[in-house]
């Protein structure tokens, strides 16, 4: 209680002492892998592409060393492992194989009360940085600088979880279009203001907390209210396309990937 309550008065400045002393507080209580189920789904997913026979060689030494990184929190040791790793597989392989299923372990963790928010936190920025590095990455392979199309993108009000959204940002520039970005914490006034300046055609939403889709539900509302003529696509941890559905969204995307592909099926259309 003493040391969470020096976190909580920032007299540990950055959390360090708390990180320190508690760094190794789970590592009797989880021993399991967090990739043991997802890299058998995400297996699923690149099944019979030359890519995964080609990176399946090498990808899990280094793979485990990543998570081990993020899991606790070691920023200053994420780029030489992850740029190794970027030069054995895709970026959004990358996402897909190592980032979220680690984030999902952070989240399991903390949800359990096996790790607190300091660490929370230090995991959060870890992703961040391997996250710069991918953008790098897709930025350098990015196909036309011809727009496709407008997008507007935002993380809803009261949730400042953007990473997801950030990468469904970098994704869809990848494929050509182009995203105005308003952020995270973002309010109805805001995003109607900005739907009305720029008549985009595809307003993309994201939340990851049960209390936020609150606010989602309220910016469909609004934008319904106001008859603005715009397509609505969501996406975020905690949705499915039922509750999707229900809220008012015209699509519901799983991933970044499948935001790439409703934002081609309503450019096209
Ligand atoms: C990292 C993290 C944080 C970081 C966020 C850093 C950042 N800048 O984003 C920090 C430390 C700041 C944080 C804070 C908090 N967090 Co938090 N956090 C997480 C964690 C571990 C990972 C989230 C994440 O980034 N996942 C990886 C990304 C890539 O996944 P994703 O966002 O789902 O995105 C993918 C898809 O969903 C989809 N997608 C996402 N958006 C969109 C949008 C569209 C349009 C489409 C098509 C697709 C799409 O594509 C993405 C890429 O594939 C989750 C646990 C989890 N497993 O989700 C908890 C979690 C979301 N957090 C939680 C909580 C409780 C909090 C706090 C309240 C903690 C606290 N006591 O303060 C605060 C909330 C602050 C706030 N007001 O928002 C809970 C939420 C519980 C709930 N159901 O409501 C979770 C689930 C942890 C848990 N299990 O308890 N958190």
């Amino acid at each position: 209680t003493i040391d969470a309550f020096r976190v909580l008065a920032n007299l540990d400045k950055g959390s360090k002492d708390f990180i320190d002393k508690y760094k190794n507080y789970t590592s009797h209580t989880n021993l399991s892998s967090p990739f043991s189920a997802k890299s058998a789904k995400n297996s699923v997913y690149f099944e019979n592409s030359k890519i995964q026979a080609e990176s399946s060689m090498s990808f899990p030494s280094k793979s485990k060393e990543l998570e081990d990184i993020i899991l606790k929190g070691l920023k200053n040791q994420v780029v030489s492992v992850t740029r190794t790793i970027l030069q054995e597989i895709s970026p959004m392989e990358l996402v897909d194989s190592i980032l979220i299923p680690a984030l999902d372990e952070v989240g399991r963790r903390y949800e359990t009360h096996e790790i607190f928010l300091p660490q929370l936190i230090r995991s959060a920025e870890t992703v961040k940085v391997a996250f710069e590095l991918i953008k790098e990455r897709l930025i350098q392979t990015q196909k036309t600088p011809i727009s496709k199309g407008t997008i507007i993108l935002a993380t809803v009000e009261g949730d400042v979880h953007d990473i997801g959204k950030n990468i469904v940002k970098i994704l869809l520039e990848n494929y050509g279009f182009q995203v105005i970005d308003l952020g995270k914490d973002v309010s109805v006034k805001k995003l109607i203001y900005a739907l009305h300046e720029n008549h985009a055609p595809l307003v993309g939403l994201s939340a990851l907390m049960t209390t936020t889709v609150i606010s989602m539900e309220n910016i469909i509302k609004t934008i319904h209210k106001n008859k603005i003529s715009c397509k609505i696509m969501v996406g975020g941890a905690v949705l499915n396309p039922e509750f999707a559905k229900q809220i008012g969204a015209d699509f519901y995307g799983k991933d970044a990937k499948a935001a790439v592909k409703i934002a081609q099926d309503v450019f096209r259309a």
